[in-house]
């Protein structure tokens, strides 16, 4: 059995896709819940964020730096191939979806999974504001998929480990479930890649059984 431990909540995009790579390279893990800003996860990482790992007495944040470690220690099928072309493309689209893409997507997301309104509505005007944004993104992966049915190349890979999770929250949101059914490609995608059983096995609570962060903890969201 393997002792390593993957610590974050598992509504977070980002812990879905470390524990994809998990499932998809048969590694057994376990995992710990751990919001944000909590000690055990800003003891690993340094800004607070999830997801973090453990594996004996080593420790790791960020979720391509774990899935990277992962792949090198664990056998499997390989995430990063050494096809240098492939895996350049690879980390192409990780780094274009986590440096600009994944973190706009959430800013639209959070209004509606935690408000931050004196009446708990979401934020008409901050919505307002990231739906520009959004809609550009969701075109942007909506053409990348559209001729293969993948972010590169003809087969499953990391870049869609790493993007399909955010993907699938779209449909939960109203304007993000409007932009998603006009592209078609992408919602195709979608569904047939949540057919996987990497997919199935790693589905989230909805955002509701999130407890509301304690006052310690109140400053940011997973
Ligand atoms: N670059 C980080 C991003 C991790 C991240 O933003 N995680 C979110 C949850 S999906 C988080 O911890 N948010 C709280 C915060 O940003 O303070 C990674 O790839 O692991």
């Amino acid at each position: 059995m393997s002792d390593l431990e993957i610590i974050g909540v598992p509504q977070s995009n980002f812990v879905r896709t470390v524990r994809i790579v998990c499932e998809e390279k048969a590694v057994p893990y376990r995992l710990t819940p751990g919001r944000p800003r909590s000690p055990e996860v800003s003891a690993i990482h340094p800004l607070g964020k999830i997801p973090v790992m453990r594996h004996g007495e080593f420790s790791l944040c960020e979720s391509k730096a774990i899935a990277t470690y992962i792949d090198r220690v664990f056998p499997g099928p390989r995430l990063f191939p050494e096809d240098a072309r492939r895996c350049a493309k690879i980390e192409q689209w990780v780094s274009i979806a986590n440096t600009v893409m994944i973190p706009a997507i959430n800013t639209y997301l959070q209004c509606y999974f935690f408000p931050r309104t004196a009446d708990g509505q979401p934020d008409r005007t901050l919505i307002d504001k990231a739906l520009p944004e959004l809609r550009t993104y969701v075109g942007v992966c909506n053409r990348a998929v559209a001729q293969t049915g993948h972010l590169v190349g003809s087969e499953f890979s990391y870049a869609d480990m790493n993007l399909l999770p955010v993907v699938a929250y779209l449909r939960e949101c109203p304007e993000s479930g409007e932009a998603l059914n006009g592209a078609k490609e992408l919602g195709q995608y979608l569904d047939r890649h949540a057919e996987r059983a990497s997919f199935t096995a790693t589905i989230p609570p909805p955002f509701s059984e999130l407890r509301r962060p304690t006052a310690a903890a109140r400053h940011g969201n997973p």
